[in-house]
């Protein structure tokens, strides 16, 4: 099997495409005998792998980790051989029950006259394909046995100064040592010494400061200053370069600010999706999307329904793309103690991951949960709770798609965020009552919430190369005339002051399971799976290049 990509799509075996339990992977490396010479601290790292994963270096279990969306690794300094070859072994499970996140079912069907024997099948919570396998880089690297273990940067403006407020956390592999101290420096994009400080914890002030702007407002979206953060003392030695983006996040009762600035989130709910390879990383597929993006004008994206690869985060940063930065736990319907800790854990890894990102600018904790079950409300109470105590420096927020009125969990939220299909789900092939009921739903559901409250998900199902006219379901005419419908209705409620964003479902076609309303995937993409536009991809460049126009800087 290729790594990193997902099995499923890759063989012309149809067991494999559907499997269902433990899948085995195993590979061998040879390791330099310098690193062994130089007595570096060796590390094994992987992106993600879906979705429990059990690995054994050289026959020794090292690690297990739980979940398939996040890194995890593991001290392999004692277990690797020098000059012969090693050994890495890994067992992944995809199977995902009531008790994971996302949530699904394993369905036995054990009547032998209409099933083949031992025949069961996995049922999910999700609207897409449940592809598994080792799904970003296995890499293995190497630090000095006292080492940077952590770094997190919050960033704050006063005028025209940016205010770097740094940790560094420092660990070593052997149980005393000496603690080091910090030398940090921070350069900007020139390459230039700008400011520099001698704590492993302090605030650092970058005079004339060029901050971090979302694309589309200022010329100069994307600006990355690099933290150089250096070990200091007796023999040690550790360097690393952390990016440092300086912006603010606010969120006041009906605006949400970037840098003191109102933002209007225009763009998509995305998927790591892609034809062969799955949900696994892709580099050229990174960058066309990227590329895409732009194209269309659009301004944002939700990591829709987990999160994303570090390289797409990576690119976001560095191109000023704003990020919802998503939990996996999309369509919870139960919510009990052992979800919860599941929940807690997931949002714990993120964060720990994606908090230094100056592209995310925002927590979404769920996707559609069953948030008018009693149990939500406390559910939500300690998932935000828990959330904001990790990162104080961002807004929480969940996609909800209930009825607004017996919603528990939108209280908790800072920042509102629902999926509408009017026209879609409700009344197909009436593009008539989008406008009105679009308009209503959002009015009244800010009066219940009042908080700055967008949509997350609006779209229509299109098969490319499909026309009628007047417009019918599932042309490329219903969705343009579906889009342009909303974009009325949205305009009306921007002047408004509350409505902060416009986010479509979905960017590209993707895969789902195999089930009576889906045609090979959910095909509400306004690029095909394959990436080529739709007709409604020029309405949508139009809006939003007309909108990015109106929002410019002076
Ligand atoms: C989640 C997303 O992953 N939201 C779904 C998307 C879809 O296309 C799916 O792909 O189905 C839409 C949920 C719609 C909920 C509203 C139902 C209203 C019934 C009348």
């Amino acid at each position: 099997m290729p790594v990193p990509s997902s099995f499923n799509d890759v063989t012309q075996n149809k067991t494999i495409r559907d499997y269902v339990g433990w899948a085995w992977y195993e590979t061998q490396f040879f390791i330099p005998t310098s690193w062994n010479a130089d007595k570096q601290r060796i590390v094994l790292y992987f992106g993600s792998a879906h979705y429990h994963a059990c690995v054994f270096l050289n026959g020794i279990w090292v690690v297990n980790h739980t979940g398939g969306h996040l890194p995890f690794q593991a001290d392999v300094t004692n277990n690797v051989k020098f000059s012969v070859k090693n050994w890495l072994t890994v067992a992944l499970n995809n199977t995902l029950t009531h008790h994971t996140i996302p949530q699904g079912k394993v369905i036995y069907k054990d009547n032998p006259e209409e099933y083949p024997e031992g025949f069961y099948v996995q049922s999910v919570n999700f609207d897409f394909f449940n592809y598994a396998g080792i799904h970003r880089s296995v890499i293995l690297y190497t630090t000095p046995t006292v080492y940077i273990d952590d770094i997190i940067v919050v960033t704050k403006i006063n005028g025209t100064t940016g205010i770097i407020n740094y940790t560094v956390a420092v660990n070593s592999a052997q149980p005393s040592y000496i603690s080091p101290s910090c030398y940090v420096e921070v350069f900007d994009m020139d390459d230039d010494l700008v400011a520099q400080e001698k704590k492993c914890q302090n605030v650092i002030n970058v005079r004339n400061a060029k901050f971090w702007w979302p694309i589309g407002i200022h010329p100069q979206p994307g600006y990355l200053y690099t933290l150089k953060v250096t070990l200091l003392g007796g023999n040690i030695k550790d360097v690393y370069y952390q990016t440092v983006g300086i912006r603010t996040v606010e969120v006041t009762d009906r605006t949400f600010l970037i840098n003191g600035k109102p933002f209007y989130f225009m763009g998509f709910g995305k998927h790591e999706d892609s034809n062969i390879r799955g949900r696994g990383v892709d580099l050229p597929l990174i960058v066309k999307d990227f590329n895409l993006i732009k194209w269309i004008g659009a301004n944002s994206f939700r990591t829709s329904h987990y999160p994303y690869a570090e390289e797409i985060m990576d690119q976001a940063d560095k191109q000023g793309i704003v990020v919802i930065d998503e939990s996996p736990a999309v369509g919870l319907d139960a919510f009990d103690s052992v979800l919860l800790t599941k929940h807690l854990q997931v949002m714990t890894e993120m964060i720990q991951r994606d908090k230094n990102h100056p592209s995310v600018v925002m927590w979404s904790v769920a996707n559609e949960p069953k948030s008018s079950e009693p149990e939500a409300k406390n559910y939500f109470k300690r998932v935000v709770d828990h959330t904001k105590k990790l990162d104080s420096s961002r807004p929480v927020t969940a996609a909800l798609s209930g009825p607004y009125e017996t919603d528990l969990a939108g209280k908790f939220m800072d920042v509102i965020m629902q999926n509408h299909y009017f026209g879609w789900y409700s009344d197909p092939g009436y593009t008539q009552v989008i406008y009105k009921q679009t308009i209503s739903v959002f009015t009244k559901s800010y009066e219940k919430y009042k908080k700055p409250i967008m949509i997350s998900e609006y779209g229509a199902d299109t098969v490319v190369g499909l026309h009628m006219d007047p417009a019918f379901i599932f042309t490329e005419d219903y969705q343009t005339e579906y889009l342009m419908e909303h974009h009325k209705a949205f305009d009306f409620l921007r002047d408004k002051g509350f409505f902060i964003g416009e986010l479509i479902w979905n960017f590209a076609d993707f895969m789902t399971i195999q089930k009576i309303n889906r045609v090979v995937g959910n095909k509400k993409g306004i690029f095909t799976r394959e990436r080529q536009p739709k007709a409604a991809a020029k309405v949508l460049r139009c809006r939003y290049l007309h909108l990015a126009n109106q929002s410019t800087l002076d």
